[in-house]
């Protein structure tokens, strides 16, 4: 009975730290593992084991890196007064070079350096995570679909930080980093660039996202629903034919007319999910490069009304 749980119902049963199944030509696995009670409320109690490995730990060591030169550029800001980095952490910013220094990795540390360098590093550590989390997966012998989806994301990352500055020559298009500045920098983007919202791939990308939201909630809301007929049980479903996959089928046919299937409503949030970097990154890699002002293309081009 006991495994007939949801968050109302929860058991929480302990015994020896599940170390998952055994994998041709892994390292030992150590079994460095314990229990949240708290993390059971919302997922599964058991923490660990996890795998750090050699990429793993570079990655980390990067991503460490790159936060210290941020953190340290922020501190020097406020004249290394604690009090102050707290205050004001949200207006605090490490810029890219200006645009007299075009696209040259050489500029002084002051100047821009540290923000080429912070991106480098952030760069490598991404980059990282992303090998391993495609060599984990082979190694698991699942298919590699999170690392695909990852790297949608890191494309978009890429065009806005390196490739678009770099077509366009020159550093000072890249993003700073910092929390509210990176806000004004989205704000000016579409300002300087005629309206976004008349980019068609930023809609795109807003259909996607808006999309995303719509079939998560859709997907959520189903399987909670057939929950009390074991719907989230993968295992009973598949050897068990019995009423949940089936009602939440028959839910959507009668209310639209048609249904996902368990296994296509995965493929549905994986590619609105990906779709949303992808298109987004298209949007942001042929502004200024392609187009200078989405008004007056859209204008053109008979999306808005003419001037
Ligand atoms: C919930 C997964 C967990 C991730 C979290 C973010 C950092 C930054 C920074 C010390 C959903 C961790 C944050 C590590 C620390 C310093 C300097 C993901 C979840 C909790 N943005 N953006 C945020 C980044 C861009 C925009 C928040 C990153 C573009 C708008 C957070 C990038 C544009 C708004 C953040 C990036 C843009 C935000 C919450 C990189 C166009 C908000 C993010 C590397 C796409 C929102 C104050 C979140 C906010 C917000 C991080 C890029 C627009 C600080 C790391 C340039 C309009 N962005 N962003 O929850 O509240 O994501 O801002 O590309 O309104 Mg942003
Ligand atoms: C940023 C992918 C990169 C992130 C990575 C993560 C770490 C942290 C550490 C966890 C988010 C790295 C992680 C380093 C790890 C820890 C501790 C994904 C990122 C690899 N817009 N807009 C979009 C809307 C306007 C503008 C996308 C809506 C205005 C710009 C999205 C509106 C102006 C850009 C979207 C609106 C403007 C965008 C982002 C409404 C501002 C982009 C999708 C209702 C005044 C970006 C083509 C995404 C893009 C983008 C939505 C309005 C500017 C669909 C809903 C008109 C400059 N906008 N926007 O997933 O792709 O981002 O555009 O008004 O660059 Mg927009």
């Amino acid at each position: 009975m006991a495994s007939y749980q949801n968050i109302f119902t929860q058991v929480q049963v302990r015994g020896p730290a599940e170390m998952g199944v055994p994998v041709e030509g892994s390292e030992p696995r150590y079994e460095l593992t314990s229990f949240s009670y708290w993390a059971g409320k919302i997922g599964n109690a058991q923490l660990g084991p996890i795998y750090l490995g050699g990429l793993g730990l570079l990655s980390l060591l990067f991503g460490f890196l790159a936060l210290f030169i941020i953190g340290m550029n922020f501190a020097a800001q406020v004249d290394w007064s604690p009090i102050a980095f707290m205050r004001e952490f949200f207006w605090l910013t490490l810029d890219p070079p200006g645009p007299e220094y075009g696209f040259s990795p050489f500029v002084p540390l002051n100047e821009g350096g540290w923000y080429i360098m912070t991106g480098f590093f952030l760069t490598v550590s991404i980059l990282l995570w992303w090998v391993r989390s495609y060599r984990r997966a082979i190694q698991l012998g699942m298919g590699t679909h999170v690392a695909w989806a990852f790297a949608s994301a890191i494309w978009l990352f890429l065009v806005l930080g390196f490739i678009r500055p770099m077509l366009m020559g020159s550093w000072a298009e890249a993003v700073p980093y910092g929390i509210f500045s990176h806000l004004e920098w989205t704000n000016n983007f579409s300002l300087i660039y005629g309206n976004l919202f008349y980019n068609p791939f930023h809609m795109w990308s807003i259909f996607f996202l808006y999309g995303s939201a719509l079939l998560f909630a859709m997907h959520g809301a189903t399987i909670l629903a057939v929950g009390r007929f074991g719907g989230d049980r993968e295992i009973e479903q598949t050897i068990d034919r019995g009423t949940a996959t089936e009602r939440a089928g028959l839910f959507w046919r009668w209310t639209m007319g048609f249904n996902a299937t368990m296994e296509s409503i995965h493929r549905w949030a994986w590619w609105f999910a990906v779709l949303t970097t992808l298109t987004g990154g298209i949007g942001i890699l042929i502004t200024g490069t392609l187009v200078n002002n989405w008004f007056l293309w859209a204008a053109e081009n008979g999306i808005a009304p003419p001037l």
